[in-house]
C-alpha cells in the first residue's frame, strides 16, 4: 500500500535489520527497543490491523505466529521466556497501520502492561 512504512520495509524501499523473511512475512528489528530482543513479524500483505484479518487470513495469521516462536528460538529467547503482543487501535498503542506482532524477549517483562 502506497504510504505505508511497512510495506516500504517490506518491499525493500526502507532499510531495516531483517532477521528473517519469506513469501509472506518478514521480520525485523524494531528502530525503538523495549527490550534486548524487540522483532516485528509483518505480513508482506497490506493488513491494517488484527482487525482487519478475514477468515481467508486464518493461515497467514498462524504463519506469522509460527515465524514468531522460530524467531523468539533463532535469537535465543526462548530459555527465559518471550512475549507476543499485538495492539489494535489507537488506544491499545498501535502507531502503525499495517499488522504486526512484536516479539519482546531479553528481561523481565511487567504485568499488566502499561
Ligand atoms: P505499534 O505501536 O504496536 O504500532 O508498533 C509500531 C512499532 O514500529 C514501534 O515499536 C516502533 C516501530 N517502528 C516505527 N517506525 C519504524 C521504522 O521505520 N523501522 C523500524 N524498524 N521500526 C519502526
Amino acid at each position: 500500500m502506497k504510504d505505508c512504512l511497512f510495506c516500504k520495509i517490506s518491499q525493500g524501499e526502507i532499510p531495516a535489520q531483517i532477521v528473517y523473511e519469506d513469501d509472506q512475512c518478514i521480520a525485523f528489528r524494531d528502530v525503538n527497543p523495549v527490550a534486548p530482543i524487540h522483532v516485528l513479524i509483518i505480513p508482506r500483505e497490506h493488513i491494517s490491523g488484527i482487525a482487519a484479518v478475514t477468515n481467508a487470513q486464518q493461515a497467514l495469521l498462524g504463519h506469522l505466529l509460527l515465524v514468531a516462536r522460530r524467531i523468539a528460538q533463532d535469537l535465543g529467547g526462548e530459555e527465559n521466556g518471550y512475549r507476543l503482543v499485538l495492539n489494535n487501535g489507537v488506544q491499545a498503542g498501535q502507531t502503525v497501520f499495517h499488522l504486526h506482532i512484536h516479539l519482546l524477549a531479553g528481561r523481565q517483562l511487567g504485568w499488566p502492561p502499561g
